[in-house]
Protein backbone atom coordinates (compact mmCIF):
# COMPACT_ATOMS: atom_id res chain seq x y z
CA UNK A 1 0.00 0.00 0.00
CA UNK A 2 1.19 3.74 -0.33
CA UNK A 3 -0.10 7.25 -0.20
CA UNK A 4 -0.45 9.32 2.71
CA UNK A 5 -3.97 7.80 4.11
CA UNK A 6 -6.76 4.93 3.25
CA UNK A 7 -7.00 3.99 -0.12
CA UNK A 8 -10.33 2.24 -1.26
CA UNK A 9 -8.83 -1.68 -0.41
CA UNK A 10 -7.50 -0.98 2.90
CA UNK A 11 -10.42 -2.14 5.26
CA UNK A 12 -10.40 -5.05 2.66
CA UNK A 13 -7.12 -5.70 3.00
CA UNK A 14 -7.72 -5.60 6.74
CA UNK A 15 -10.45 -8.07 6.67
CA UNK A 16 -8.56 -10.40 4.87
CA UNK A 17 -5.16 -10.14 7.58
CA UNK A 18 -8.14 -10.50 9.89
CA UNK A 19 -9.32 -13.75 8.35
CA UNK A 20 -5.56 -15.29 7.50
CA UNK A 21 -5.13 -14.27 12.22
CA UNK A 22 -8.30 -16.59 12.90
CA UNK A 23 -6.79 -19.44 10.77
CA UNK A 24 -2.85 -18.94 11.26
CA UNK A 25 -3.88 -19.28 15.20
CA UNK A 26 -6.67 -21.24 14.90
CA UNK A 27 -8.86 -18.45 17.17
CA UNK A 28 -11.09 -17.33 15.85
CA UNK A 29 -11.89 -13.94 17.25
CA UNK A 30 -9.39 -11.77 19.35
CA UNK A 31 -10.96 -9.83 22.40
CA UNK A 32 -7.97 -7.35 23.15
CA UNK A 33 -5.01 -6.54 21.50
CA UNK A 34 -1.99 -5.23 22.81
CA UNK A 35 0.85 -2.86 20.91
CA UNK A 36 4.17 -3.09 22.52
CA UNK A 37 6.31 -0.41 21.71
CA UNK A 38 10.12 -0.04 22.30
CA UNK A 39 11.44 -1.75 25.16
CA UNK A 40 8.11 -3.38 26.06
CA UNK A 41 8.95 -6.43 24.28
CA UNK A 42 9.94 -8.33 27.42
CA UNK A 43 6.89 -7.32 28.85
CA UNK A 44 5.41 -9.29 26.73
CA UNK A 45 6.73 -12.46 28.74
CA UNK A 46 4.82 -11.61 31.92
CA UNK A 47 1.05 -12.07 29.70
CA UNK A 48 1.88 -15.70 29.78
CA UNK A 49 2.79 -18.15 27.13
CA UNK A 50 1.48 -17.80 23.73
CA UNK A 51 -0.30 -20.55 22.10
CA UNK A 52 0.59 -19.28 18.70
CA UNK A 53 3.85 -17.06 17.56
CA UNK A 54 4.89 -15.83 14.35
CA UNK A 55 6.38 -13.19 12.53
CA UNK A 56 3.48 -10.46 11.42
CA UNK A 57 4.94 -9.93 7.89
CA UNK A 58 3.23 -13.56 7.19
CA UNK A 59 -0.24 -12.06 7.21
CA UNK A 60 -1.13 -9.83 4.02
CA UNK A 61 0.08 -6.41 4.46
CA UNK A 62 2.44 -6.41 7.01
CA UNK A 63 5.80 -5.12 6.73
CA UNK A 64 8.78 -5.98 8.71
CA UNK A 65 9.86 -3.56 10.97
CA UNK A 66 13.28 -2.19 10.30
CA UNK A 67 13.76 -0.29 13.89
CA UNK A 68 16.16 -1.90 16.36
CA UNK A 69 14.02 -2.69 19.38
CA UNK A 70 10.87 -3.29 17.11
CA UNK A 71 10.40 -7.40 17.42
CA UNK A 72 7.32 -7.50 14.14
CA UNK A 73 5.89 -10.66 15.95
CA UNK A 74 2.66 -11.33 16.56
CA UNK A 75 1.60 -13.30 19.38
CA UNK A 76 -1.53 -15.12 20.64
CA UNK A 77 -2.23 -15.50 24.48
CA UNK A 78 -5.22 -16.95 26.59
CA UNK A 79 -5.04 -14.92 29.47
CA UNK A 80 -7.99 -15.96 31.93
CA UNK A 81 -10.48 -17.05 29.36
CA UNK A 82 -9.46 -13.49 27.34
CA UNK A 83 -7.74 -14.06 23.82
CA UNK A 84 -4.91 -11.57 23.88
CA UNK A 85 -3.06 -10.70 20.42
CA UNK A 86 -0.07 -9.28 21.30
CA UNK A 87 2.12 -7.37 18.64
CA UNK A 88 5.55 -6.72 19.36
CA UNK A 89 6.59 -3.80 17.05
CA UNK A 90 5.12 -1.52 14.74
CA UNK A 91 5.13 0.17 11.46
CA UNK A 92 6.29 4.11 12.05
CA UNK A 93 5.24 6.71 9.32
CA UNK A 94 8.72 7.94 9.75
CA UNK A 95 10.21 4.54 7.60
CA UNK A 96 8.48 6.11 4.19
CA UNK A 97 5.31 3.77 4.91
CA UNK A 98 1.58 5.57 4.45
CA UNK A 99 -0.20 5.67 6.96
CA UNK A 100 -2.78 2.95 5.53
CA UNK A 101 -0.05 0.30 6.91
CA UNK A 102 1.20 2.42 9.84
CA UNK A 103 -2.80 1.50 11.16
CA UNK A 104 -3.17 -1.65 9.24
CA UNK A 105 -2.24 -4.27 12.11
CA UNK A 106 -4.82 -1.97 14.66
CA UNK A 107 -7.65 -2.28 11.89
CA UNK A 108 -6.33 -6.03 11.89
CA UNK A 109 -7.13 -6.60 14.94
CA UNK A 110 -10.42 -4.56 15.62
CA UNK A 111 -11.67 -6.59 12.38
CA UNK A 112 -10.45 -9.51 14.09
CA UNK A 113 -12.81 -9.06 17.38
CA UNK A 114 -10.72 -6.65 19.11
CA UNK A 115 -13.15 -4.33 20.84
CA UNK A 116 -10.33 -3.12 23.49
CA UNK A 117 -6.96 -2.00 21.68
CA UNK A 118 -3.86 -1.42 24.60
CA UNK A 119 -0.76 0.86 22.94
CA UNK A 120 2.03 1.28 23.99
CA UNK A 121 4.62 3.37 23.55
CA UNK A 122 8.43 5.01 24.65
CA UNK A 123 8.39 8.52 24.45
CA UNK A 124 10.18 12.08 25.39
CA UNK A 125 8.95 13.58 28.84
CA UNK A 126 8.12 17.45 29.03
CA UNK A 127 5.66 17.78 31.40
CA UNK A 128 6.21 19.04 35.05
CA UNK A 129 7.97 16.54 37.13
CA UNK A 130 8.05 13.53 34.73
CA UNK A 131 11.00 11.48 35.56
CA UNK A 132 13.03 8.27 33.83
CA UNK A 133 11.31 5.16 33.72
CA UNK A 134 7.54 6.63 35.05
CA UNK A 135 4.43 5.00 32.72
CA UNK A 136 2.27 7.63 32.10
CA UNK A 137 -1.44 6.90 31.11
CA UNK A 138 -2.42 9.11 27.58
CA UNK A 139 -5.18 11.15 27.98
CA UNK A 140 -5.86 13.10 25.22
CA UNK A 141 -3.48 13.78 22.03
CA UNK A 142 -2.17 16.54 19.66
CA UNK A 143 -1.69 15.15 16.39
CA UNK A 144 0.88 17.57 14.99
CA UNK A 145 2.00 15.18 12.55
CA UNK A 146 -0.57 17.22 9.93
CA UNK A 147 -2.04 13.95 8.78
CA UNK A 148 -4.92 11.37 9.05
CA UNK A 149 -5.10 7.98 8.65
CA UNK A 150 -8.62 8.28 7.75
CA UNK A 151 -7.93 10.42 4.44
CA UNK A 152 -9.07 9.00 1.67
CA UNK A 153 -13.02 7.99 0.43
CA UNK A 154 -15.76 7.88 2.45
CA UNK A 155 -15.75 4.35 4.37
CA UNK A 156 -18.46 1.73 4.74
CA UNK A 157 -20.31 2.98 7.46
CA UNK A 158 -20.23 -0.44 8.72
CA UNK A 159 -16.50 0.65 9.28
CA UNK A 160 -16.90 3.73 10.96
CA UNK A 161 -17.94 7.71 10.15
CA UNK A 162 -16.60 9.55 7.74
CA UNK A 163 -16.25 12.34 10.41
CA UNK A 164 -15.06 10.47 13.68
CA UNK A 165 -16.09 12.38 17.10
CA UNK A 166 -12.72 12.16 19.08
CA UNK A 167 -13.76 13.80 22.24
CA UNK A 168 -13.14 10.25 24.24
CA UNK A 169 -10.50 9.05 22.16
CA UNK A 170 -8.59 7.84 25.06
CA UNK A 171 -11.15 6.14 26.75
CA UNK A 172 -11.71 7.35 30.09
CA UNK A 173 -13.72 4.41 31.88
CA UNK A 174 -10.22 2.12 31.02
CA UNK A 175 -8.04 4.98 32.23
CA UNK A 176 -10.30 4.74 35.77
CA UNK A 177 -9.34 1.33 35.43
CA UNK A 178 -5.82 1.69 35.21
CA UNK A 179 -5.71 4.39 37.68
CA UNK A 180 -7.57 1.99 40.28
CA UNK A 181 -4.70 -0.59 39.92
CA UNK A 182 -2.06 1.34 39.92
CA UNK A 183 -2.94 4.39 41.92
CA UNK A 184 0.64 6.18 41.14
CA UNK A 185 -0.03 5.91 37.60
CA UNK A 186 -0.32 9.86 36.20
CA UNK A 187 -2.03 10.61 32.98
CA UNK A 188 -0.51 13.41 29.90
CA UNK A 189 -1.07 14.58 26.71
CA UNK A 190 0.90 12.88 24.03
CA UNK A 191 2.04 15.13 21.05
CA UNK A 192 2.47 12.90 17.90
CA UNK A 193 5.07 14.35 15.75
CA UNK A 194 6.43 12.73 12.50
CA UNK A 195 10.17 12.26 13.12
CA UNK A 196 12.38 10.61 12.91
CA UNK A 197 14.91 13.53 14.26
CA UNK A 198 14.15 14.64 17.70
CA UNK A 199 13.34 17.87 18.45
CA UNK A 200 15.05 21.03 18.71
CA UNK A 201 14.89 22.82 22.07
CA UNK A 202 12.38 25.34 20.47
CA UNK A 203 10.24 22.76 19.20
CA UNK A 204 10.12 21.45 22.92
CA UNK A 205 9.38 24.93 23.88
CA UNK A 206 6.64 25.30 21.68
CA UNK A 207 4.64 21.88 22.97
CA UNK A 208 4.98 22.79 26.70
CA UNK A 209 3.19 26.22 25.09
CA UNK A 210 0.66 23.73 23.27
CA UNK A 211 0.29 21.57 26.43
CA UNK A 212 1.97 18.45 25.51
CA UNK A 213 3.41 16.63 28.66
CA UNK A 214 4.64 13.60 26.27
CA UNK A 215 6.01 13.56 22.98
CA UNK A 216 7.43 10.67 20.48
CA UNK A 217 6.96 9.21 16.64
CA UNK A 218 3.71 6.64 17.04
CA UNK A 219 0.29 6.05 18.19
CA UNK A 220 -1.82 8.98 17.58
CA UNK A 221 -2.77 7.39 14.15
CA UNK A 222 -3.46 3.96 15.25
CA UNK A 223 -5.57 5.19 18.40
CA UNK A 224 -7.29 7.66 15.87
CA UNK A 225 -8.15 3.96 13.42
CA UNK A 226 -9.27 2.22 16.61
CA UNK A 227 -11.67 4.54 17.72
CA UNK A 228 -12.74 5.04 13.94
CA UNK A 229 -14.17 1.63 14.13
CA UNK A 230 -15.43 1.85 17.61
CA UNK A 231 -12.63 0.10 19.90
CA UNK A 232 -12.11 1.26 22.92
CA UNK A 233 -8.36 2.76 23.40
CA UNK A 234 -5.95 2.95 26.32
CA UNK A 235 -2.26 4.38 25.65
CA UNK A 236 0.88 4.32 28.16
CA UNK A 237 3.78 6.11 27.42
CA UNK A 238 6.94 5.08 29.09
CA UNK A 239 9.45 7.98 29.88
CA UNK A 240 12.74 6.77 28.55
CA UNK A 241 13.81 10.45 28.00
CA UNK A 242 13.29 14.14 29.06
CA UNK A 243 12.63 15.88 26.28
CA UNK A 244 15.66 18.14 24.15
CA UNK A 245 16.94 21.13 26.09
CA UNK A 246 15.71 19.47 29.64
CA UNK A 247 18.15 17.00 30.11
CA UNK A 248 20.87 15.34 28.28
CA UNK A 249 21.26 15.00 24.70
CA UNK A 250 19.65 12.35 23.15
CA UNK A 251 20.42 9.01 22.18
CA UNK A 252 18.04 5.85 20.67
CA UNK A 253 20.73 3.23 22.93
CA UNK A 254 19.70 5.19 26.11
CA UNK A 255 15.81 5.27 25.16
CA UNK A 256 16.61 1.31 24.91
CA UNK A 257 18.47 0.77 28.13
CA UNK A 258 15.75 2.92 30.56
CA UNK A 259 12.94 0.64 28.70
CA UNK A 260 14.51 -2.72 28.90
CA UNK A 261 15.16 -1.74 32.87
CA UNK A 262 11.64 -0.95 33.15
CA UNK A 263 10.50 -3.95 31.22
CA UNK A 264 9.10 -5.66 34.87
CA UNK A 265 7.47 -2.89 36.03
CA UNK A 266 5.75 -2.21 33.08
CA UNK A 267 5.08 -6.08 32.49
CA UNK A 268 3.40 -6.81 35.59
CA UNK A 269 0.96 -3.71 35.05
CA UNK A 270 0.07 -4.79 31.92
CA UNK A 271 -0.74 -7.86 32.97
CA UNK A 272 -2.98 -6.86 36.02
CA UNK A 273 -4.35 -4.76 33.16
CA UNK A 274 -5.36 -7.37 30.61
CA UNK A 275 -7.42 -9.15 33.24
CA UNK A 276 -9.43 -6.55 34.48
CA UNK A 277 -10.46 -5.66 30.90
I1 LIG B 1 11.62 7.20 23.26
O1 LIG B 1 12.03 13.00 22.88
C1 LIG B 1 11.29 8.91 22.44
N1 LIG B 1 10.61 9.05 21.31
N2 LIG B 1 9.66 12.95 18.96
N3 LIG B 1 10.87 12.99 20.95
C2 LIG B 1 10.19 12.30 19.98
N4 LIG B 1 10.06 10.99 20.02
C3 LIG B 1 10.61 10.35 21.04
C4 LIG B 1 11.31 10.98 22.06
C5 LIG B 1 11.44 12.39 22.02
N5 LIG B 1 11.72 10.05 22.93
Amino acid sequence: MSGTGTPPDAYERAAEAAAALAERTGVERHDVVVVLGSGWRTAAEQLGEASCAFPAADLPGFHAPTVEGHGGELRSIDVDGRRVLVALGRVHAYEGHGLADVVHGVRTAVLAGCRTVVLTNAAGGLGEGMSIGQPVLIADHLNLTGRSPLTGPTPDAAIGPRFPDMTDLYSARLRAMARELEPTLVEGVYAGMNGPQYETPAEIRMLQTLGADLVGMSTVHEAVAAHHMGAEVLAMSLVTNLAAGLGDSLDHEDVLSVAVTSADAMGSLLARLVRRL
